[in-house]
């Protein structure tokens, strides 16, 4: 017996998958952070951006699914800023993604590496489909939306020439500010460390599980790879932690039983934003 053919109807529409480069792309972008920012203004610009933060292209269907993940306390200020700028580029950028902010609750030590960890998590608990997880500073503004915010073979370093170095790596290894990694090479370095309290150290000793592994790193041209940093002073409990050049000595030996397999924390709150969503999450202090 013959088997109808399906025919594409009105109302299925067939989307075809995106193109490897996004058409669109304006390159070099202005960035200040002069002219204040009200949140109300960035959710008028941004009508497509869905509740919590979240974004799919209504013309192509992308390859990937990207988590973008902040570390965050106090710095509201900052994130409004990040919210103008990013959501107009990685719309631009065609990309189906989601937004997360991880706030860490109380005024104890801050942990970015921690925060990070919590965010891969709570972001594949919101959405399963999570396959690449781009992880950023909420100072940090890319000033060319051809630097493409996806995942590929390699973890990818995409703050490679930030204004505050005089837009270059401050050292070859340097690995901070804004990276990315597959769900696959997020497991194959155990995540990140949970036990870098205070500032400093914690991207060092993500450089080195990546190079543990075997993987190399990833960057774009230095030309692309361009960043403005939201100027600040250094926060209250961020204190640069005395230990961190010694715990980049021992990744090694730590990473075995430090990383996303023993994160401990407690969510306190999951709030959907009309342009992020933010998860309050007690993380605990130093031991
Ligand atoms: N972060 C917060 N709140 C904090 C501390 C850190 O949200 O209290 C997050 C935020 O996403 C920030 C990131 O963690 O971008 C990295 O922390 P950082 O901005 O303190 O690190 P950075 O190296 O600055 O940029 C260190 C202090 C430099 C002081 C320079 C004074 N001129
Ligand atoms: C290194 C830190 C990194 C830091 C980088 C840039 O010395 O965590 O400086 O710092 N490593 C150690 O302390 C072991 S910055 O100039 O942005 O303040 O990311």
């Amino acid at each position: 017996p013959e088997v109808p053919s399906a025919r594409p109807g009105p109302t299925a529409p067939v989307i075809p998958p995106c193109p490897d480069v996004p058409p669109g792309l304006v390159g070099r972008v202005v960035i200040e952070f002069t002219s204040p920012m009200p949140l109300e203004r960035v959710q008028r610009e941004n009508p497509g951006v869905l509740l919590g933060g979240r974004y799919s292209p209504p013309d192509c269907t992308p390859a990937q699914t990207v988590a973008v993940i902040i570390p965050f306390r106090h710095r509201e200020h900052h994130l409004r800023y990040w919210l103008h700028y990013l959501h107009p580029m990685l719309r631009r950028q065609r990309l189906r993604y989601g937004v997360y902010v991880i706030n860490q609750h109380g005024e104890e030590t801050f942990n970015r590496a921690k925060l990070l960890n919590v965010g891969f998590l709570e972001a594949l608990k919101e959405d399963a489909a999570y396959d690449c997880f781009i992880f950023s500073d909420v100072d940090l503004v890319p000033m060319d939306d051809r630097n493409l915010y996806r995942c590929g073979d390699q973890p990818r370093h995409f703050a490679i020439a930030m204004d505050k170095f005089g837009f270059r790596l401050p050292y070859a290894s340097y690995f901070g500010g804004v990276s990315g990694l597959s769900k696959a090479q997020f497991l194959r370095i155990n995540g990140f460390p949970n036990e870098y309290w205070g500032w400093g150290g914690e991207d060092d000793d993500i450089f080195n599980r990546i190079s543990l592994t075997g993987m190399k790193i990833s960057r774009p041209d230095v030309r692309i790879g361009r960043y403005r940093m939201i100027k600040h002073d250094r926060d209250k409990h961020n204190e640069p932690n005395p230990q961190r050049f010694n715990k980049i000595q021992n990744t090694k030996m730590s990473m075995k039983w430090d990383g996303i397999g023993s994160v401990r924390y407690r969510v306190l709150e999951v709030s959907r934003q009309p342009l992020f969503t933010n998860i309050t999450v007690d993380i605990g202090q130093p031991m």
